[in-house]
């Protein structure tokens, strides 16, 4: 059997990974990247960020992994991901998936760069384009959601996310305190939040009715419910949001028992998102195979990187179901770069989520990709487009921050 460390043609030298580091930076807020070097000096960029957890898959990848990437062909992207996948024994898991996703997409950014290549070319080339994103409507009520959604659309956005306040809940998911982009992650520990559905219930169908009466019926409308309900709630809200023909209703429901989505899709045809939380195609196997979503959510950087979710995104293609990557603020400009050039490929893309990142963090991560008319472009420049400055990373030092939890009135943990 071949020696992975020594494939016998001419530029494995030069493919030879010399040094891998982590850099750990907080421009806006906490993002973990691997930077990886060949023996050419030819560089590749992987997201390593798991929101509030950064430092288990930094030391994940400074112990465990980065020891058994020196020496490695970095060529052999395929074989190296089935090392940290079946080499590891432990397989699964945020973690463990987060760090081989951060490995994966260095490695293609070098392939790209070696082949001199946009990664979508190397994928299979261009099925579209340019990328449908959505951007996100936050208001504390639903006057200043529905203003919000209006603001997106003069910004050229052609899909938006709505979420707006329930009255008699101090901090409901998806509002922010300031006007600026929503940013759950804002304590060193947890942020307490309470939760109620009967009001959410109530108000998020009102929200639609009056968005669809302001805006009309050319804007697509998304609404994230963050596994807050149960399955009979969620199948409820589906229906009650039919009027108003939602692009999707997302993480209606928990899904770690996907039963639970064979009930709300027996009351509804309103179409269901899920998979922001996964890290494999086994979380999402029965759903895409039952046919009991219509977009799957999972994403690179969580999901094990480009040669997963390409599996993923192939498996759920057999059934009709569509991507709608997961990219909110703390999957940083080099997922978001990855993310754009797959989708660009992706015969089954259906959209691809896009919070802006702040004015630090676009310093920080130099990238090719653009907003124009609704849509995001990735760039022609070799690889997934998105560079690191780390002289410039190294001024914003780690600053620990959690996710809030949620508990019902009477102190019981919820699903925040
Ligand atoms: O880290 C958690 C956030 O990424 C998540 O709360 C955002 O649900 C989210 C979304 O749809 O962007
Ligand atoms: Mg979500």
């Amino acid at each position: 059997m071949a020696n992975p460390q020594s494939e016998a043609h001419g530029s494995s030298r030069d493919r030879e990974i010399v040094a891998a580091r982590v850099i750990v930076t907080c421009p806006g807020r906490n993002f973990v990247t691997l930077k990886i070097e060949t023996r050419s000096g030819v560089f590749g960029a992987g997201d390593a960020t798991l929101n509030g957890r950064e430092l288990a898959v930094a030391a994940y990848l400074e112990h465990h992994v980065i020891p058994n990437l020196i020496g490695r062909d970095a060529g052999r992207i395929e074989d190296t991901w089935q090392f940290f996948y079946r080499g590891a024994y432990w397989r699964r898991g945020p973690v463990t998936m987060t760090a081989i996703a951060a490995v994966d997409v260095a490695l293609w950014d070098i392939l790209g760069k070696m082949a001199a290549m946009p990664l979508y070319r190397l994928l299979g080339g261009r099925s579209r384009d340019g990328v449908l994103v959505y951007g996100h409507a936050n208001g504390r009520d639903i006057e200043e959601a529905t203003a919000e959604v209006g603001r997106y659309i003069s910004l050229g956005y052609r899909a938006v996310r709505a979420q707006c306040g329930v009255p008699g809940l101090k901090k409901p998911y998806g509002v922010s305190r300031l006007k600026d982009a929503y940013e759950p992650a804002e304590s060193e520990l947890p942020l307490e939040t309470e939760w109620s559905t009967p009001g959410y219930l109530e108000i998020v169908p009102k929200l639609f009715a009056r968005l669809r009466a302001e805006h009309g019926n050319e804007v697509e409308l998304l609404h994230d419910a963050h596994h807050r309900l149960m399955p009979v709630e969620a199948a409820r809200l589906a229906r009650d949001l039919e009027p108003h023909r939602l692009f999707w209703l997302e993480d209606a429901t928990p899904a770690d028992n996907p039963d639970g989505f064979e009930l709300i899709r027996r009351h509804s045809v309103t179409p269901l998102a899920v998979g922001e939380v996964f890290n494999s195609i086994w979380d999402s196997k029965r759903l895409i195979e039952g046919r009991l979503i219509d977009f799957i959510r999972s994403t690179i950087v969580h999901a094990g990187g480009i040669t997963h979710v390409r599996r993923i995104a192939d498996l759920a293609a057999m059934y009709q179901v569509r991507t709608g990557f997961h990219g909110a603020t703390d999957l940083s400009p080099v997922t978001m770069g990855a993310a754009l050039h797959f989708d660009t490929w992706a015969p089954n893309f259906g959209i691809q989520e896009y919070m802006r990142h702040c004015e630090q963090t676009d310093e920080v991560f130099p990238h090719d990709y653009l907003f124009r008319d609704g849509r995001l472009h990735c760039g022609e420049s070799p690889g997934h487009g998105v560079s690191i400055d780390e002289k410039l990373a190294a001024r914003f030092p780690y600053s620990p921050k959690q996710l809030p939890i949620a508990r019902l009135e009477d102190g019981s943990m919820w699903d925040w």
